[in-house]
Parts: C-alpha cells; sequence; structure tokens
C-alpha cells in the first residue's frame, strides 16, 4: 500500500515538473568555443518541447523543429526561416546533423520554428562559436 501510494506521488510529482518545464534548447555538442575537425557532429537537445517533423501539429506552440544558421543571427519571432545553404531545416525532426566548414571561426545559431518553419525567436534560440581547424 505504501509502495504504491510512493509511487503515485513520485509519479504525479514528475508529471506536474515536466508540465512546469520551461522552454529550453540547447546544443549538446560541440560546446561553445570548441576547436572541431572539417567534419563534425552536432547534437542538439531541449526541454518543454516536442521534436515532430515540418509540416506537423503546426499550430501546437510546444512543438516544431530544428534549424542552424551559419554565420547569421537568430531568426526574428513568427517569421518563416528561409531554407538556404546558409539556413539548414531539420524538417524530419532530426536531433543531430554532421557539418563541413571551412577553418577559422563559425557561428552556428540552433532555432526553433513551428510546424510551418515560424520562428520562435531569440528565447529559443542558441549561438555557439566553433574553431574549425
Ligand atoms: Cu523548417
Amino acid at each position: 500500500m505504501l509502495k504504491k501510494l510512493l509511487l503515485f506521488v513520485s509519479f504525479t510529482t514528475f508529471f506536474s515538473m515536466t508540465q512546469a518545464a520551461k522552454q529550453k534548447i540547447y546544443f549538446v555538442t560541440p560546446k561553445n568555443n570548441e576547436t572541431v575537425s572539417k567534419i563534425f557532429k552536432v547534437k542538439f537537445a531541449q526541454s518543454g518541447l516536442v521534436v515532430k517533423p515540418a509540416g506537423e501539429d503546426v499550430d501546437n506552440k510546444k512543438a516544431g523543429h530544428y534549424h542552424i544558421i551559419v554565420d547569421g543571427a537568430f531568426t526574428p519571432e513568427g517569421m518563416v526561416i528561409p531554407a538556404d545553404e546558409k539556413n539548414i531545416h531539420y524538417g524530419k525532426a532530426q536531433l543531430e546533423a554532421e557539418f563541413t566548414l571551412s577553418p577559422g571561426k563559425h557561428t552556428l545559431t540552433l532555432q526553433f520554428a513551428d510546424g510551418a518553419h515560424r520562428s520562435n525567436g531569440e528565447k529559443l534560440s542558441q549561438t555557439i562559436t566553433v574553431n574549425v581547424k
């Protein structure tokens, strides 16, 4: 009985914590200012958000997919993120990618946007600098 009660309490605590989780996205790797090889892996993660393929659940403000902007800033909130060589969409709900960049310093901006590619703005973005060997 006590065991069941404890299980119930921990489950509801976990559930309310999940509900209250602040929305956040971040690079798992590389770290800011990390030195990387010419070809390197990028991984990203989130809390309080659901990653879904582009075109799905487009009006859900808690769902969307990732973008990486190379050597550019975040996309202002509500603006549709362009698709070109500097603005890469991960519309299949990917959580990692491989990059090939020229030697030197580059910035990578991770940007979350909804299923219609409308940006969540600066609050759901993160910019890091990498030093490519
Ligand atoms: Cu997109």
